[in-house]
């Protein structure tokens, strides 16, 4: 992968497109974030590649001076292992919120977190579906009140960090968009990590469910000698809910889904493959 032979800052990527997200919103403090951590990485814009799915933090790639692909609600991450996939060179990030996501989407993240391609999926996580008017979402607490749920939510919300521990992922952290610059190392380490990086990002939505003011009673830091490789603590960690940890909860090196390929290839190369004559032929 090529880094950028120019100065680049993080307004480098900023695009003529000004933000169409309410003021205030945690979203703008994810955006300035990556902003940072891709400009401390030098990513050269030709090189990255942002994938987002349906919401307001579906727009994150029209606000990022790179290739962007403002895809289909729930599908962020078949579209971003495919961009992995077809050029492995790539930076990859993908973008999303909690509902599109862990709701409409939660069904293709077992698979990307057990494949392991080597990219970035921030979720930015209001516990909300901000952009179709403040509806309960897989994440919103119980007693949740909105117009979808006006006597309060009756289900019990998904924990993310404990799901993509559980189901493989090889890098699980969170942030919160209150605290960019700690958000900015974390999306960098994210980003430096080779195979599946998983962010969850606290983003308030202020319009329909602004927790910005109980935040900061809630939040903890992780034990620093916490072991990133120790999986079974790091799911503890995802499971003591009664304080919001932020950092990196698990870290570990496994082949990419992207290595795996090319090693088929290789192999494929090697060897010589039926042809198709002798295919078809067993069919005959
Ligand atoms: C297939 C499909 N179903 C439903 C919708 C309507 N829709 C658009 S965004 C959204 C949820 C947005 O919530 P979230 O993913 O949390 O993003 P946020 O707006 O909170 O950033 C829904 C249900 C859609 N666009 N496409
Ligand atoms: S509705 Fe909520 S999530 Fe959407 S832009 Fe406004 S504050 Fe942000
Ligand atoms: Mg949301």
């Amino acid at each position: 992968m090529s880094t950028a032979d120019v100065e680049i800052l993080p307004q480098s990527y900023k695009t003529d497109e000004h933000p169409i997200w309410c003021p205030g919103c945690g979203d703008f403090g994810v955006l300035s974030s990556l902003y940072n951590s891709l400009a401390g990485l030098k990513i050269n814009p030709k090189d990255l590649v942002v994938v987002s799915g349906i919401g307001c933090s579906g727009r994150t790639p029209g606000f990022i001076k790179s290739y962007g692909f403002h895809s289909v609600h729930g599908r962020v991450l078949p579209v971003a292992l495919g961009v992995k996939l077809a050029n492995p060179s790539l930076h990859v990030i993908g973008v999303g919120g909690d509902g599109d996501g862990f709701a409409i989407g939660g069904g293709h993240i077992p698979h990307a977190a057990r494949r392991n391609p080597g990219f970035t999926y921030l979720v930015m996580d209001n516990s909300t579906y901000g952009l179709t008017k403040g509806q309960y979402s897989p994440t919103s607490p119980v007693g949740f009140q909105a117009g979808s749920t006006p006597y309060g939510n009756i289900e019990q919300p998904i924990n993310p960090l404990a799901m993509l521990i559980a189901y493989g992922a090889t890098f699980v952290g969170q942030g919160y968009s209150g605290k960019p610059r700690e958000l900015s190392d974390l999306i960098t380490k994210a980003m430096e990590h080779k195979g599946f990086a998983f962010v969850n990002v606290i983003s308030p939505c202020i319009t329909f469910y602004n927790t910005y003011k109980m935040m900061p009673a809630r939040l903890g830091e992780l034990p620093k000698d916490h072991d990133v490789t120790n999986r079974v603590k790091a799911f503890e960690l995802a499971l003591q809910t009664d304080k919001t940890y932020l950092g990196v909860f698990y870290q570990v090196r496994q082949p990419t889904f992207e290595e795996g390929v090319a090693n088929i290839i290789k192999s494929a190369q090697a060897s010589s493959p039926p042809r198709l004559e002798e295919i078809f032929a067993e069919f005959d």
